[in-house]
């Protein structure tokens, strides 16, 4: 069934890896969308009326008028996201179960390990204010295990 998108999903983005998985999505589906930037770097995830849609003040989240029954809905969480968009305009996101479980496969392994690894990876290496080698290391082998990478040995 194709899902008509009359009124734009509200974006509030701000131009990062996790910001851009949601926008790569609505460009993919076509569907009208609005981009409303949230400069993380001014503090404005924290602004009552964005913590409303995201209570833990982190972008991107969504905002469908055209939600379940028509009412609005609200998602936070960029997996969330690619999950309610995949499934409402029925893109991307196989019905096929075992189809479906291999794609939540890559996204749970992407949400749950690749994504935070290397976000800790990065603020280790770059703005943590002390060089702590453990950390930097630890984080390091983990991005480069899930990059099937060559461990090095213990
Ligand atoms: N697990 C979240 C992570 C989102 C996230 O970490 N967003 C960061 C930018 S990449 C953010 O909004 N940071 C604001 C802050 O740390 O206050 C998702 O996948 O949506």
């Amino acid at each position: 069934m194709t899902v008509h998108q009359t009124a734009p999903i509200d974006l509030y983005f701000w131009p990062t890896p996790n910001g851009w998985k949601a926008s790569i999505m609505l460009e993919e589906l076509e569907v009208p969308y609005r981009l409303n930037l949230v400069n993380i770097g001014k503090g404005e995830q924290f602004a009552p009326d964005f913590l409303a849609i995201s209570p833990n003040n982190r972008m991107p989240a969504i905002l469908d008028p055209e939600g379940p029954d028509g009412d609005p809905i609200s998602v936070f969480e960029s997996g969330a996201i690619l999950q309610y968009l995949g499934r409402k305009f029925g893109k991307f996101y196989p019905q096929d179960e075992r189809r479906r479980v291999e794609v939540e496969e890559w996204l749970m392994w992407q949400m749950g390990g690749f994504g935070p690894m290397l976000g800790q990876s990065h603020h280790f290496r770059q703005y943590a204010p002390e060089k702590v080698p453990y950390a930097i290391e630890r984080y390091d082998n983990e991005v480069q295990r899930r990059l099937w990478r060559p461990q090095p040995q213990a």
